[in-house]
């Protein structure tokens, strides 16, 4: 498995849609384990394939390694069947985005179908953080950040701060 560095706004490939996975195979099993292993080194709880800069319908997620056991999950041509009205707010940040963490509106409830890594259709009603994290990295699927979800003020304060912190890192 192999660390693969992440990609942060605002490089345009952010913006791409990403393709379906046409078969769930090696190299995509591959490129998960690539993605999980690279959101563990980040200490994320969530990665889109776009984050490392492969176009690809694919998604992983480990929402609770507190005990320091993984469980990690994979999810591959992610679908969302049904939202609910009702809606939640939660602090979201993004491994792309560093250090800035806003309030997002999105539903409470999804429920969602995708592929797991053995390419078996799974189907799941999901709320709390799941449905929160899993409606983030399908934005980044489609190619919109949490950013996108922001006021344009709130949005561009977030981008000057990114871009400050960027030039301290890497001065030109
Ligand atoms: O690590 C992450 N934490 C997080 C917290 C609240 C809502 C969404 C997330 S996802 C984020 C990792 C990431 O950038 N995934 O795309
Ligand atoms: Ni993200």
């Amino acid at each position: 498995m192999t660390i693969r560095p992440i990609i942060t706004a605002p490089d345009p490939r952010l913006k791409a849609v990403s393709k379906p996975v046409e078969i769930v195979d090696d190299d995509i099993r591959k490129l998960a384990d690539d993605m999980l292993e690279s959101m563990y080194a980040a200490e994320g709880i969530g990665l889109a394939a776009i984050q490392i800069g492969v176009p690809s319908r694919v998604i992983v997620m480990d929402l609770d390694q507190k005990d320091g056991k993984r469980r990690p999950r994979v999810f591959i041509n992610p679908k969302i069947l049904w939202a609910s009205d009702e809606t939640t707010i939660c602090q979201e940040g993004c491994l792309s985005v560093p250090d800035i963490w806003e309030d997002v509106e999105r539903p409470s409830k999804i429920r969602a179908e995708w592929l797991d890594r053995n390419g078996k259709r799974v189907e799941e009603e999901a709320e709390g953080l799941l449905a929160t994290c899993l409606q983030h990295e399908m934005d980044h699927l489609e190619g919109i950040l949490f950013l996108d979800h922001l006021s344009r003020l709130k949005r561009s304060i977030a981008l000057r701060k990114l871009a400050k912190a960027k030039r301290l890192k890497e001065p030109a």
